[in-house]
């Protein structure tokens, strides 16, 4: 995309400035800023890659060092992964290139598949090419079979949507402003090269293929702009895309095979509060999702961007009409169960938190303040219903002493039914499971946790939680 001025936008703790009772559950990540959603489904799980625009970098550019992923069984409550590769882990894309950013910038979008227990990530390294690396496991770690870009930089080589056929045939398709694609051959880290310019599919630019552009520019024939993404339906493929002029809608073409002929369907998004766009497309538990971005987060901008979910609906004929966006997001398609471990970085909404990885594996959430919270939504509680619960926390307090700070339990809303109070005992540093007594939960609710302490102190860190339906002994009340 052409790279538009835009003016510097200050972000502080603006995430702690949002209204206490919104119950916006879009963008789908608060403790950052994320773009490029890549959905994918394995075992029952919504997975959803994405990039990482950084808080702070340089002023009118993307600033992205690191691909992070998120999860989900409900389409409400997402578990936050955090950051499973990087920059750094392609060596080829650590090369200075003059007139390009050092390698420490440059994770553009991406796309993650599986194929035969192995995890293939593809994804640009702005102006260097786009790189593949392999896992064993979706959350990596990923490493990097190949010592060069597998899509050398002089290809258009940004974006990549790679698709696996019922064959067995893999495609990745990719581009801006021109749109290629090959065939990946089965290892999946290389293709084949008998084909087009040395394996290189050139897509025909034309406007019945990919939409008119208004107004018409000489450079791009077509409404294509980037972002490609393969979908299949009812045996038609469709080719959904970030369409020009900036700012960018969503639009789609559909064709009878992954690789075209592509036939243009028309808008399927008018543009968003970011000047890009870039769609994922995922079926889910009998539903179709459109994972976006927008810039709507506080302190967002172009360059601060947040992925967001909205259902998807087809029209009989397979055409597809356009997606409104909304705050809500969808509706809930599952219920979260508290008598089992939950990760503190499993949300629905939050305000005023972080996240980071934890030293007992995994993420916890930081930067924990005075007001500050966390929604989980839909939460079953159950006819009997919860009489204790535990956290486990990190205080930087002298252990067994009174930190001052505590976490309130409600139901419902942020100052709703309180349900339980845990007053945090201070641990040293160490990890720490504390308890509280729990009355009056049962039922299915939104759960918040508003965590209370001094002003402007950084209060505890938070693991993990769990309820249980028994009553706390007596002699470990805390409450
Ligand atoms: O996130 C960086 C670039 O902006 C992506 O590669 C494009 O799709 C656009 O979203």
């Amino acid at each position: 995309m052409k790279k538009p001025i835009f003016p510097a936008v200050l972000l502080l703790s603006v995430l702690a400035l949002l209204p206490a009772t919104t119950l916006a559950l879009n963008p789908i990540i608060q403790t950052m800023y994320t773009a490029d959603p890549a959905p994918i489904v394995h075992n029952g799980t919504l997975y959803v890659f994405s990039g990482h625009d950084e808080d702070v970098g340089e002023k009118g550019n993307f600033n992205m060092k690191n691909w992070v992923v998120s999860t989900t069984t409900d389409m409400v409550n997402w578990t936050q992964h955090g950051a499973i590769a990087s920059l750094r882990d392609l060596p080829w894309a650590a090369k200075e290139i003059s007139g390009w950013h050092g390698f420490d910038n440059g994770a553009w979008a991406l796309q993650v598949i599986e194929r035969d227990g192995k995890w293939y990530l593809y994804a640009p390294v702005q102006g260097r090419g786009i790189g593949v690396l392999v896992a064993d496991n979706p959350l990596g770690p990923y490493t990097s079979p190949l010592k060069k870009p597998l899509i050398a930089a002089e290809h258009d080589s940004i974006d990549p949507t790679v698709y696996i056929d019922d064959k067995g045939q893999a495609y990745l398709a990719w581009g801006n402003p021109n749109l290629w694609s090959v065939k990946l051959n089965k290892d999946m880290i290389s293709y084949d090269t008998s084909v087009g310019e040395n394996g290189l599919i050139r897509h025909p630019m034309t406007i019945k293929a990919l939409g008119e552009r208004i107004p018409a520019d000489a450079k791009r024939g077509t409404s294509y702009e980037e972002g490609p993404w393969l979908y299949k339906r009812n045996e038609r493929y469709y080719l959904f895309f970030a369409a020009g002029p900036l700012p960018e809608p969503l639009g789609y073409s559909t064709g009878p095979t992954p690789q075209g002929p592509w036939t243009y369907g028309g808008p399927v998004m008018a543009p968003q509060s970011a000047f890009t766009n870039h769609p994922g497309v995922v079926d889910y538990k009998g539903k179709t999702y459109l994972f976006y971005h927008n810039a709507a987060l506080p302190g967002g901008d172009g360059f601060k961007r947040s992925v967001c979910v909205d259902e998807l609906k087809f029209n009989p004929d397979g055409t597809v009409p356009m997606v409104q966006p909304t705050k809500e997001g969808p509706a809930p398609v599952g219920t979260l169960n508290p008598y089992k471990r939950v990760e503190a970085e499993t949300i629905a909404w939050s305000s005023g938190v972080k996240i980071e990885p934890s030293s007992a594996g995994g993420q916890n959430l930081r930067d924990i303040h005075d007001k500050a919270y966390i929604q989980v939504r839909n939460v079953d509680f159950g006819a009997t219903g919860a009489r204790a619960f535990m956290a486990s926390l990190s205080s930087a307090a002298k252990a067994k002493e009174a930190s001052g700070a505590k976490i309130e339990i409600r139901l419902g809303k942020l100052d709703g039914q309180l349900i339980g109070t845990l007053p945090v005992s201070g641990t040293g540093g160490e990890w720490q499971q504390q308890l509280a007594q729990i009355s009056g939960a049962s039922g299915v609710h939104d759960l918040f946790f508003l965590f209370r302490g001094a002003a402007g102190e950084e209060l505890f860190k938070f693991d993990y939680w769990q309820f249980s339906q028994r009553a706390l002994p007596a002699d470990k009340t805390a409450d």
